[in-house]
């Protein structure tokens, strides 16, 4: 029971959580908030666990409000900023090792609802993210959605990450950092803007600025998102 407890203390993510879990015959867990250390990771930190039966699912980021701004640094945009229970990034740090030992295997799901209680989900197959001496560059894997809808995202593959302080993008006339609203893999700039800022009830004016936390492919640039969520498998 002690051995039990203390396998329990220390998880790397929370598909370990679920498996251990399992391993134990019990049915699939409850959502809730959990404390991980992925390997090389100085500190364990908490985050949001979301379990199905296809597995257990490390939240990375989530907007469902206007509570948090994601309108920040770069060493911002390292660590974890928000609340666990609510609106959160994880952080560039932990996301690195979190994803450090994917090469193929790690699956990322994006789940956009807009104000309509519309959802588009979309799933990437062998995600993951360099580190910061390689300005955190993404690899997106593949896109295995099949409603072509779902392909956006794809588009960022191979990118740096960017803020308003620290512009890595491919566009040379300005920071898309800047211009979105938030940090992010831009390029020329982005097809989704995730880290965007949160319209109340999606509308803004996207001929002023092009800000909002939109999925282009789905609802263009004009209706920002009432939610998103980012989550990753390791598996
Ligand atoms: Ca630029």
């Amino acid at each position: 029971m002690l051995l039990l407890f203390i396998s329990f203390l220390f998880i790397l993510d929370c598909h370990e959580f679920y498996k251990k879990y399992r391993a134990t015959g019990k049915p699939t867990p409850t959502n809730g908030i959990f404390s991980i250390q992925p390997d090389g990771l100085q500190k364990a930190m908490q985050v949001y666990c979301e379990f199905n039966d296809k597995g257990g699912w490390t939240r990375i980021q989530h907007r469902s409000s206007d509570d948090i701004s994601f309108d920040r640094t770069w060493e911002e945009y390292k660590w974890f900023f928000g609340n666990t229970h609510q609106d959160y990034w994880i952080g560039l740090e932990p996301l690195y090792y979190l994803t450090q030992i994917c090469t193929k295997d790690c699956k990322l799901s994006i789940e956009l609802e807009n104000w309509h209680e519309e959802i588009l989900e979309v799933n990437h197959a062998g995600f993951y993210i360099e580190s910061e001496q390689l300005a955190y560059r993404l690899h997106t894997g593949l896109l295995v959605s099949a409603n072509p809808e779902a392909n956006a995202f794809e588009q960022l593959d191979g990118m740096m990450f960017s803020t308003k302080d620290r512009d890595n993008d491919m566009w040379t006339p300005d920071s898309c950092a800047n211009r979105l609203g938030g940090g992010f893999w831009y390029s020329h700039c982005a097809l989704a803007n995730l880290n965007g800022h949160w319209y109340y009830y999606g509308q803004y004016d996207s001929k002023k600025m092009h800000n909002g936390i939109y999925w282009k492919s789905w609802k263009g640039t004009t209706h920002s998102m009432k939610r998103v969520v980012m989550k990753v498998q390791i598996p």
